[in-house]
């Protein structure tokens, strides 16, 4: 039978179930990455799991969101998990050294192999024919004690490109139009596989933003062929011997086609606030911005600046503009090039190579300022200024921006681009693990809290009761449901600590009303199409279940959200009837019966006490997932 590339990777790798799109696999993982805004707490999982060893053939612990050091709390995480790498044999990459998904494309990534990892953009690896997934932290705590992770089977859609871009066409052109067709849930239980003519004449540097972003169309994950430019590459990367030539078999099967001809692609900008919200720079051209930023794990690579370098080298830019390299490796050869002094010398600021400003962890706008930025979400207060406006393009659209010191539209003759053919490489700063050594002391500052296992959903709760504490709308995001951002981000580690700003943003007086509600009842959350997406945090089901919530009823879900709620032992029922959604308000008592009924019938009947009245919700999830609710979340599992 023809394969396409998913379905080999897959089937090399597949421990239970059978490839069929819908059903729950069990597949083997070769690699895990963590970073460290998530990976304190995966961590801690793990420990709880008492396992001795790690089982995957290579993991990688980054630090690179909570970088800034502002207080003890990020120092004391850092040799936390600088010292867990070292007991248990993982690879360790500090602070300062890159983004974790650049670095990982650049020094780690291998055709063929997969990977899951604590960040929704890990799919980035996909860019070299990785099957690379973003992950909780839980679930890459499972896998390091058991190299197993469990997912179902997407559907593959082709992605089959021909022709080439076009003038100041860039590859970030190619997912927003994607994302402007498909919208932010277009992607929900699906895998991007591209093929066709047209993937030839796009570097892997392009590939990467192209899957990078494709988790904000809710993608499980993105993948490119392993092929010609993926050996041109590992070749610069010095690591020819990890190449392998991979990709679908002639006239293989996909769930469905999209063509997308390059030579039609225009530069195309996401407006505030949603990554779909895009339109062509020429329709918003001339919008006034405060400050434009080139960096992220999107836009971040040595083309990228370097392009940029071209575009600003004899100028001055008209506007603050920041940029940052996605490795250290980036940095250097940057500096040695010579782009570095072009771009210093345009007046750009530059930071050092960490998620930064993309995360609200500094240089956050005015006060109702415009900010166009090269990243890959524009949720509302993600910049750390809530009423910012926030627009998203790729690299050549903000370097023409930031000369003009608005929207601009690029033109002119698009310089000769010289890519080098040698670079120097960049590991110094890595640790590469030695001998697992159980003599390594664990070091745990006072930031860093060990997590409690939660109780089980006993039989006396075949009824649970509860209040609606919180109704909200379609597309919600983890941003809105535990924000990041300077004040928060280094709480990370400390689940009490951090719980205190579960929906802060969106209702200041939601902790105190679960509080109160705790003491009677349990809360529910009741919500629109695509709770939970964005980010992986599973600080996001984490918190809500550290405060009482227990059950959310929804009308879909993002699905590494959904995951999380489950690990966690949060219900996420979905609405049968999308229009019961309208009939139930804040502060509805609701009982929902005959939980224990789960695994044999998957509808619940809900009654609303208040308002006299039923209505049914689902539980879509497997057998496996039902056994770890109704336990409690995984961690009671083990
Ligand atoms: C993000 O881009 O939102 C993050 C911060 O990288 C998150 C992970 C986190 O919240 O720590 C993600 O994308 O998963
Ligand atoms: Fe870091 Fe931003 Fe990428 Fe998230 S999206 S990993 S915060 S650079």
């Amino acid at each position: 039978m023809k394969k396409n590339l998913v379905q080999k990777i897959i089937e090399k790798h597949l421990l239970e179930g059978n490839i069929i799109s819908g059903e729950e696999i069990g597949i083997k993982i070769d690699q895990t990455l963590t970073q460290d805004a998530t990976g304190t707490i995966a961590y801690l999982e793990f420990e709880a799991m008492g396992v001795k060893k790690i089982k995957t053939k290579l993991s990688v612990s980054y630090i690179d969101h909570n970088t800034l050091q502002t207080g003890f709390e990020n120092a004391d995480d850092h040799l936390y998990l600088q010292s867990i790498a070292e007991k248990y044999g993982l690879y360790f990459s500090p602070n300062g050294n890159g983004v974790c998904h650049q670095v990982h494309l650049e020094r780690f990534s291998k055709p063929g192999e997969t990977l899951i990892g604590s960040d929704s953009h890990t799919p980035t690896a996909g860019a070299i024919g990785m099957l690379a997934i973003g992950v909780g932290g839980l679930d890459v705590a499972y896998a390091l004690a058991t190299g197993r992770f469990y997912l179902n089977m997407p559907k593959v859609v082709n992605i089959k490109l021909s022709e080439k871009l076009n003038g100041w066409s860039s590859a970030k052109d190619i997912i927003l139009e994607l994302l402007r067709r498909l919208t932010v849930k277009g992607g929900v239980g699906k895998i991007f596989e591209y093929s066709g003519e047209g993937v030839k004449t796009v570097s892997v540097y392009e590939r990467a933003t192209i899957t990078n972003m494709g988790a904000e169309l809710g993608l499980t994950t993105s993948i490119f062929p392993s092929d010609e430019q993926t050996k041109k590459f590992l070749k610069l990367q010095n690591r020819e011997n990890d190449f392998k030539e991979i990709s679908a078999d002639e006239h293989s099967e996909y769930d469905e086609i999209i063509e997308i001809d390059l030579s039609k692609i225009v530069p195309l900008v996401a407006c505030p606030n949603s990554p779909d919200n895009v339109r062509n720079v020429k329709d918003i051209e001339g919008t006034k911005l405060d400050q434009v930023i080139i960096g992220s794990c999107t836009n971040s690579s040595l083309t990228d600046l370097l392009l940029v370098a071209k575009i600003l080298k004899g100028k001055k830019v008209k506007v603050s503009t920041i940029i940052s390299p996605g490795s250290k490796q980036i940095f250097i050869n940057l500096l040695k090039l010579g782009a570095l002094s072009d771009l210093v010398e345009s007046g750009v600021r530059v930071l050092e190579p960490a998620c930064g400003p993309c995360i609200g962890m500094g240089c956050a706008p005015v006060s109702g300022g415009v900010s166009l930025r090269t990243f890959n979400r524009n949720f509302k207060g993600r910049s750390g200024t809530d009423d910012a406006e926030i627009y998203i393009s790729g690299p050549v659209v903000a370097a023409f921006s930031a000369l003009t010191g608005k929207i601009t539209e690029p033109s002119g003759k698009i310089p000769r681009m010289e890519v080098p053919k040698k670079i120097k490489i960049m590991d110094d700063l890595i640790i590469a693990p030695r001998k697992t050594d159980t003599n390594v002391v664990i070091f745990r500052g006072k930031n860093i809290v060990p997590i409690k296992k939660f109780n089980k959903v006993s039989e006396l709760e075949n009824v649970i009761v509860g209040e609606v504490v919180l109704k909200l709308k379609d597309n919600i995001t983890t941003d809105d449901i535990i924000p990041a951002g300077a004040k928060i981000l280094p709480l990370r580690s400390n689940i009490p600590a951090i719980s205190e700003y579960v929906f802060s943003k969106i209702d200041s007086g939601f902790v105190a009303r679960v509080h109160a509600v705790a003491k009677k009842s349990s809360g529910i959350i009741v919500a629109g199409e695509n709770y939970g997406q964005g980010s992986s945090r599973e600080h996001a089901a984490l918190c809500p279940k550290y405060l009482g919530i227990k059950v959310i009823i929804a009308k879909s879900y993002a699905r590494i959200h959904k995951s999380n709620l489950v690990n966690f032992g949060i219900m996420p029922l979905i609405f049968k009837d999308p229009t019961d959604y309208e009939k139930i308000d804040i502060s509805d008592k609701l009982e929902i019966e005959n939980v224990q009924s789960l695994p044999s019938q998957k509808t619940l009947t809900v009654k609303n006490i208040a308002k006299n009245f039923s209505f049914n919700v689902t539980c879509d999830l497997t057998e496996r997932q039902l056994k770890l609710l109704l336990s409690g979340g995984l961690l009671n599992c083990l």
